[in-house]
């Protein structure tokens, strides 16, 4: 078993920590300990902690308990292993390294002991929260861009604030203890893949804490700050074959092995109120504006991704390597890059965006990560707002064509119906859709999926033309199949 213990006995292809463990303190917070982050910014503060004057900058991770009894399990196993746990990093070519990550000190399942949570909010060692909560997780009102007081979560944590379930609810209540004792704020980080994240977790908690304390409020405004962030890897789950393949071919025992690809990238605006680790020193890119950085990744990456992912499972495909070894696929996807896409887009300077292009098809090809159109799709309803939107909104309003558009939408919709075209179920994972909403993807009116929030982003628009081409385009995928209905 991978623990403190058994840290001297490491097979000798895999890498050490190269710092003592216990000489690591507790300087973030870190909310949604999961495999992204893991493989991502603990990978990140796991180098920091073996340059010189870093020790205190390890992470307290936090499960908020949505995982039920898997969310135990992993709290269990996390103790057991003195929360370290093994990353594989794999190129394109399936070239591979394992490494120790040490850099989670202690990990906390916040249900089962709130206050522990909140004490280690409170306490002055902490100086950075982050958070990978996902894209949906702000609870913002999409049209108003306001933050969501009337859902029952917040709700009960407005009325009994000492005893939060939300990160909103913790974060606040942390932040006003540190208040009351003078221990200063800590800078809010969101690491979830949102335009504007930064301004996004700001609108998110100063909302929360306008409901509570208007002095509270303005205090979190003046002090704390919520830098924004462009974070990039492609990190697949890990299911029980993964992880015995994982652990037979790193020679470890390790109950929490995370697999990503070998690329990763960091963009951050330098604004921490409170210190922050050596990231420049690691690899972490600091730059005035994250904005264009946001643009390219979204809508580029991610927003291909649910693209070739809601065609590729429609045409039988499970992973996202099968989509670009599918040359229909291939000319989906680098058609709605090039004609849709980077022509919206501002570039930051020195950013070039064909050899972005070129360089995702070789990230996405990486057939080791066996990364899982499933995954890739899983809450598009929230994906689809975050990485669309902007794409969708320049095209409407410019009169530019929407074929790729409406075929993406439509390719979504019918991808939602759960069997792809030669009759295999699979189980789409939408969490933040009802069954009623569900059912719309099946009712004979194909215009009626077009409710869906999915699109609220833009509601406000004429969409008229654009309605009827997702409907055409749905009727053609029924109709003659996938590939023959592909926009040019
Ligand atoms: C994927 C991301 O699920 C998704 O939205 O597009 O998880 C993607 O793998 C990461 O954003 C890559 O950085």
């Amino acid at each position: 078993m991978l623990n403190e213990k058994t840290l001297n006995h490491l097979p000798a292809s895999v890498q050490p920590l190269r710092y003592r463990r216990e000489e690591v303190g507790r300087g973030i917070v870190h909310f949604g300990v999961g495999n992204f982050f893991r493989a991502h910014e603990a990978w990140y503060v796991n180098r920091c902690l073996a340059l010189p004057g870093q020790a205190q900058w390890g992470i307290v991770g936090v499960g908020l308990g949505g995982g039920g009894a898997r969310g135990e399990a992993k709290a269990r196993a996390f103790t057991q292993q003195d929360c370290l746990y093994s990353l594989t990093e794999v190129a394109a070519d399936g070239a591979r390294t394992v490494s120790i990550i040490g850099a989670l000190r202690e990990y906390l399942l916040a249900p089962a002991d709130p206050e522990a949570v909140l004490a280690r909010l409170a306490d002055p060692q902490t100086r950075i929260v982050s958070m990978t909560i996902t894209e949906g997780g702000y609870n913002i009102n999409e049209e108003t861009g306001q933050f969501r007081l009337d859902t029952p979560a917040v709700q009960a944590d407005l009325k009994d604030p000492g005893r939060p379930t939300t990160v909103f609810g913790y974060v606040v209540e942390g932040l006003r203890r540190r208040r009351a004792a003078g221990a200063g704020p800590f800078t809010v980080l969101s690491c979830d893949n949102l335009r504007s994240n930064g301004h996004v977790a700001h609108e998110a908690f100063v909302g929360y804490a306008r409901a509570l304390d208007a002095d509270l409020a303005e205090w979190i405004d003046a002090n704390v700050t919520f830098p924004c962030s462009m974070v990039d890897r492609i990190t697949p789950g890990v299911d029980t074959a993964t992880r015995n393949a994982l652990n037979a071919a790193s020679g470890l025992d390790d109950d929490l092995p995370v697999l990503a690809e070998n690329f990763s990238q960091w963009v951050l605006e330098d604004r921490f109120c409170n210190g922050r680790p050596a990231l420049d020193r690691v690899g972490v890119e600091f730059v005035d504006d994250v904005a264009g950085y946001e643009q390219v990744k979204v809508r580029m990456l991610n927003a291909a991704h649910v693209l070739l992912g809601s065609t590729g499972l429609l045409l039988g495909h499970r992973y996202a390597h099968e989509t670009v070894e599918d040359a229909d696929l291939v000319r989906l996807a680098n058609a709605y890059w090039t004609k849709d896409a980077m022509p919206q887009i501002d570039a930051p300077a020195g950013v070039d965006l064909d050899a972005y292009r070129r360089r995702l098809l070789s990230r996405f090809s990486n057939r080791a990560v066996a990364d899982t159109l499933l995954r890739i799709c899983s809450d598009g309803a929230s994906k689809v707002r975050v990485f669309w939107t902007d794409t969708v909104r320049r095209s409407l309003d410019s009169g530019h064509d929407l074929d790729r558009i409406a075929f993406g939408i439509a390719a979504y919709l019918e991808m939602l119906r759960g069997q792809d075209e030669k009759g295999q179920t699979y189980a789409p994972i939408e969490p933040t859709l009802d069954a009623d909403q569900m059912a719309l993807v099946n009712d004979a009116d194909l215009a009626a999926g077009l409710s869906l929030p999915a699109f609220d982003g833009w509601r406000d628009m004429d969409t008229t033309t654009l309605d009827a081409a997702v409907v055409a385009a749905r009727r053609a995928i029924r109709d003659h199949g996938v590939r023959a209905s592909l926009p040019a």
